[in-house]
């Protein structure tokens, strides 16, 4: 079985991680490939080192070596650069970049500044940590650059202005209301290599419980990517980020907030609408009114406290897509179907 995924950040690795688990432990599954479409509009800048939040935060969950309290970043980390350039002054000083997880920043930077795509480096930096030998291919969604920035107001009778994601989400904590967000240099950017093409030959397709305006919502903005996923024979079924209308980490609600939405299991789905076959939402988010009349919507406890609940989450994931493919037309049967 081929799996497709498109994820963000910390709720997508650890769905994730949780799909590797449950293929593993279901013999029918366990050569089952899962290949990541990654979210890049996190990316930015820092002391002259190119740094992928969200790819790294992918890539360390599924490796093992990520922060299990944080989400993000390296388990065992130091921060004794970090008080280094915090001593000279050097800023941003409201980034956390431990010493570990400089090691990947630096070996990404010294790759990009060789000439290497993104996808290449990526893939070097993921054979460190294993994931190819486990079935797991994480693509960046595009090689070129592309930030999020987000349209907040000025100060007084300033004028509206636009941050960096990154200091929206951390330094301020998504507290000041963003007005809108940008996916700077989206209009020059083409899906990275295989990025299509593990939309069109999936024999499902998954949406993690990323957020679905600023991890998602920018991978669908990547040329192809949107169509691909209408026109691909594979299921596509989603999970809710939301539970009692609540982001489970992060600041989801914000963000549909800021495109006019409100912070539902229901208006999740809205913004998939045009490809979405079928969607995990919690008990608390039941009765699942309001839903597009063709969505197979689920309703099951969405908390993923750890590995095993996130592959019981994941599973029925799986076995969702797997009933819906056999009413498409045009899905190949799978194999051992
Ligand atoms: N999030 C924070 O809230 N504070 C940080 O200092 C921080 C540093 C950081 C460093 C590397 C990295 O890969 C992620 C980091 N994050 C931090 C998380 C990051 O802002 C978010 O995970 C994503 O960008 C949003 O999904």
């Amino acid at each position: 079985m081929r799996i497709t995924a498109l994820a963000g950040g910390v709720g997508g690795a650890r769905f994730l991680r949780g799909l590797r688990a449950h293929l593993d432990r279901t013999p029918t599954l366990s050569n089952a490939t899962v290949t990541v479409i990654g979210n890049t509009g996190d990316d930015i800048n820092l002391f002259g080192l190119r740094v992928c939040p969200d790819l790294d935060t992918v890539m360390y969950t599924l490796g093992g070596a990520v922060h299990e309290d944080q989400g993000w970043g390296r388990a065992d980390e130091t921060h004794a650069v970090q008080g280094e350039l915090a001593a000279y002054g050097a800023q941003p000083q409201w980034f956390g970049l431990g010493d570990l997880d400089l090691g990947t920043h630096i070996a990404r930077s010294q790759w990009l500044g060789q000439g290497l795509s993104l996808s290449e480096v990526t893939a070097r930096l993921c054979a460190r940590w294993g994931l190819p030998d486990r079935g797991i291919r994480l693509l960046p969604m595009t090689d070129s650059p592309v930030e999020t920035h987000v349209v907040i107001d000025g100060d007084g009778d300033a004028p509206a202005r636009a941050i960096h994601f990154q200091e929206w989400w951390v330094r301020m904590r998504a507290g000041v209301p963003a007005r809108n967000f940008i996916a700077v240099g989206m209009d020059r950017a083409a899906a990275a290599p295989g990025v299509l093409e593990a939309i069109r030959e999936a024999d499902v397709i998954l949406l993690p419980p990323s957020n679905p305006v600023v991890s998602i919502g920018i991978i669908l903005g990547v040329p192809g990517v949107r169509d691909a996923l209408r026109g691909s024979p594979a299921p596509v079924v989603g999970v809710s980020p939301l539970i009692a209308g609540a982001p489970v980490r992060g600041h989801a609600d914000a963000c549909l907030t800021a495109i006019g939405l409100e912070s539902t299991a229901q208006a999740v789905a809205g913004l998939y609408a045009d490809f979405l076959d079928g969607w995990l939402i919690d008990d608390a988010d039941a009765p699942a009114l309001g839903f597009a009349p063709r969505l197979e919507v689920q309703t099951r406890p969405l908390w993923m406290r750890d590995v095993e609940p996130a592959a019981d989450i994941a599973g029925e994931a799986v076995n969702l897509a797997v009933k819906l493919r056999r009413h498409r037309p045009g899905a190949n049967p799978l194999a051992g179907e």
